[in-house]
């Protein structure tokens, strides 16, 4: 780390800053600095760890413009360990560790058009060309829409992907390989056999992210901050199969061309517009949403540009990021603090709009948890028009001061999810009244139960309308057993007439049940009962998710399944019995015995006993058996469309010998990130053997008993999703 120690000019330390430094004189910005490091400290643990930011974008970017400023302005400060000197997050130690070739830097941000143009002046005072408005015909920016996502690495070879690693502390990132190969979008070999290595940025799409917003809030899970953390959380699992149920996506935007030895060979490029292209022409995914061959006049068109239409974009993009085209300009100016001065970061500001909270309405969830509801006057925010927004809990009304007839404003989180920042008490006018949680259901006019925590109110008739409607909407929708076509309209009709009291009740249904419903022609009809039927097939963690356990979402649903299918072994069971086998099974295991399933803490296992122990589950779980719900035994859970998992779905793959691409726990993981079973022996069961040099007995077992083997090129085609 050659640049460490130089002070920290590189980040747009805005002048004023640095002149507020200096005025507190050495010991003043020692002590200053003393208390800045601490916070940021931990609020990178919290955003690149923990994936759960307390501060905002900008109070954090304010901070560290502080802390930059004080060692700018007195660069004895600057000490190694400073935050201003690394980039993310150290690695957990859960992943193994990737040295990245070069190392991995960030950007400095500005906010505005003047800052901007400041950078222009700094790169022009670099390349020793005349200040603006002089021309420079000679310098040219590329700007790109920057991705709110994940910073990652993919290392090719020879035209094959064999590692990605996030950014890390920006020297050593996580070796998330597995996981990566998950995206669809990322390709396994490129379109020539070209040894480079590619960074971009991983993300979470905004629908996916919505998507999954829900099923965690369903579920009781803290949601997800923004589409970024989510996007994060999902590539930081230690199941590749949790992140192919997720689907999340990428742009590339950086290309480092030649071996990893160090022999670069000759570069094929030389600008960032030739990289893209490049990039494009390999088979990676490129954001076309880009402009080249611009002036600094041309990049502010281009913010205004997408100032609004970004909103519109399936993905969130959270400002513009600005390069200077030609490589060999990039290489005179450099980098200082570990931020390159050829390139910069703006950053949109967030937008937020003021409305009127109109009313605060009670809505009766499939827990029966009351959630309080914002209605407020529509106001248009992050281009769409927004009425309602959750305020999650009392305690929140509480902490936030929400008043019915408040003034307050109003964002989007991750661009997608309406939020309530804040009441302006200073608009009040009197008029304004406090909200309390209604003493009885508003739907069944049962008495209201407060939590002990006292943060949930809930509605504790099993029985409550809203709650089945929304028990039984959740049991068939998507992440469960996802029924096509019974939706709302469908669903209150099945309810109202009493053609569905219990879950089971939809396998009963006749075409002729069908048809007595509204606006349901014999062909509609049979197009449900034909779906109901496809759906009594589905993999036992769906069935599980189904349910609507408590504290259970997607993952842990997951995770129960494995651990269900391990300690009652499939052998012997023919299909269609592991629902007999939860109802049978599942009530007799404790809390305690819960916590041994991976990923289970005391919390969730505590729950998820606690549902299982119920008389009513029981009755859920018999019904359902009784009904001919088929769970499939816990082959893992593959989205469709998730690249390269599902190709090896259900098959079970002994790897012997040694290949020459893959250690032991790449192949194995490989094998695993595309659905199958990694086993160490082989039986009749087994799908594939994959034989390397000096094979042996388990290549001999196979020959007996007649089980495919596989050369590594063969291996390889079988994970690419072709003929072995
Ligand atoms: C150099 C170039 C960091 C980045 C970069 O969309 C460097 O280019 C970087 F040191 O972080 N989020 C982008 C995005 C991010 C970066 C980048 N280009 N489009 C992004």
């Amino acid at each position: 780390m050659t640049e460490s120690m130089e002070p920290a000019v590189g980040l747009p330390a805005a002048a004023e800053a640095v002149e507020v430094a200096r005025g507190l004189g050495e010991e003043g910005a020692r002590r200053r600095r003393d208390e800045l490091v601490p916070i940021i400290r931990r609020a990178n643990d919290l955003y690149y760890v923990a994936d759960a930011p307390e501060l905002s974008d900008a109070e954090y970017d304010r901070l560290m413009r502080d802390l930059v400023a004080l060692e700018t302005a007195y660069p004895v400060l600057v000490t190694p360990d400073s935050p201003t000197q690394r980039v993310g997050a150290a690695p957990t130690g859960t992943f193994g560790e990737v040295v990245h070739q070069r190392p991995m830097l960030s950007l400095g941000n500005v906010f505005d058009e003047d800052e901007l143009r400041a950078f222009d002046l700094r790169v022009r005072r670099g390349l020793g060309l005349p200040p603006a408005p002089a021309p420079a015909p000679d310098l040219r920016y590329v700007a790109e829409l920057k991705i709110d996502g994940l910073a990652i690495s993919l290392r090719y070879e020879r035209g094959r992907f064999i590692q990605g690693a996030t950014r890390g502390d920006g020297t050593t990132g996580e070796d998330v390989t597995a996981n990566l190969r998950t995206i669809s979008v990322l390709p396994e070999r490129l379109r020539e056999a070209a040894t480079a290595e590619v960074r971009g940025e991983v993300y979470m799409p905004k629908a996916e992210f919505a998507r999954i917003n829900v099923e965690r809030e369903e579920a009781g899970l803290p949601t997800y901050a923004n589409p970024r953390n989510s996007g994060a959380g999902s590539l930081r699992q230690q199941d590749p199969s949790v992140t192919a149920a997720r689907r999340l996506s990428s742009w590339c935007y950086q290309l480092i061309e030649g071996a990893s030895d160090g022999h670069a060979g000759r570069p094929s490029v030389a600008s960032q517009s030739e990289a893209l292209a490049r990039l494009s022409a390999l088979g990676l995914p490129v954001n076309p949403d880009r402009a080249e061959g611009l002036d600094i006049d041309g990049v502010c068109r281009f913010l205004e540009e997408w100032r609004e239409k970004r909103h519109g974009l399936p993905y969130e993009t959270d400002g513009v990021v600005v390069k200077v085209d030609r490589y060999d300009q990039q290489e005179r100016l450099g980098l200082v603090a570990r931020a390159p001065r050829w390139a910069i970061a703006y950053k949109f500001p967030p937008e937020q709009v003021e409305t009127v909270l109109e009313d605060i309405v009670p809505y009766v969830g499939r827990t029966g948890t009351l959630t309080p509801v914002a209605h407020m006057r529509p106001a248009k925010v992050a281009g769409s028009t927004v009425a309602r927004a959750t305020l999650h809990n009392l305690d929140e009304v509480r902490r936030k001061d929400l008043r019915i007839g408040d003034w307050i404003v109003l964002q989007k989180a991750g661009d997608v999810i309406p939020e309530v920042v804040r009441s302006m008490p200073e608009r009040r006018v009197g008029t304004e009244r406090v909200f309390e949680m209604p003493a009885t259901c508003p739907v069944c006019g049962t008495a209201v139960v407060r939590d002990e925590g006292a943060v949930r109110h809930y509605c504790p008739n099993q029985k409550c309308p809203a709650r089945l409607a929304q028990e039984f909407a959740h049991f068939a929708g998507r992440g469960g057993m996802d029924i096509e076509g019974a939706g709302w309209a469908v669903l209150e009709q099945l309810l109202a007439r009493g053609l569905v009291k219990t879950r089971g009740d939809f396998y009963r249904l006749s075409v002729d049940d069908l048809v007595s419903l509204d606006r349901f022609a014999r062909k509609s009809a049979e197009n449900l009962k034909a779906s109901i039927e496809r759906s009594r097939r589905r993999p036992l963690a769906r069935v599980l998710n189904s349910l609507g356990i408590p504290q259970v979402g997607e993952q842990t649903a997951i995770d129960l399944a494995s651990w269900i299918a391990a300690r009652w072994p499939a052998e012997g069971m023919g299909p269609g019995q592991w629902t007999a086998l939860v109802a049978r099974s599942l009530p007799a295991v404790t809390a305690q015995e819960f916590q041994e399933v991976p990923g289970i803490g005391a919390v969730v296992a505590g729950s998820v006993a606690g549902y299982f122990g119920a008389p009513e589950t029981a009755a859920v779980l018999v019904d359902l058996a009784d009904a001919g719900v088929v769970a499939e035994p816990p082959a893992r859970r593959v989205a469709p469309g998730s690249g390269a998992a599902g190709r090896l779905a259900g098959k079970t793959v002994v790897v012997t010998g040694t290949l020459s691409g893959f250690d032991r726990a790449a192949a194995e993981e490989a094998i695993r990130a595309a659905g199958g079973r990694a086993s160490g022996s082989v039986s009749k069961a087994t799908s594939y053997v994959v034989a390397g040099e000096n094979a042996g007995s388990k290549l001999a077992k196979a020959q007996e008993l007649g089980v495919p083997v596989l050369d590594e090129e063969g291996f390889r085609r079988v994970l690419a999703g072709e003929e072995p």
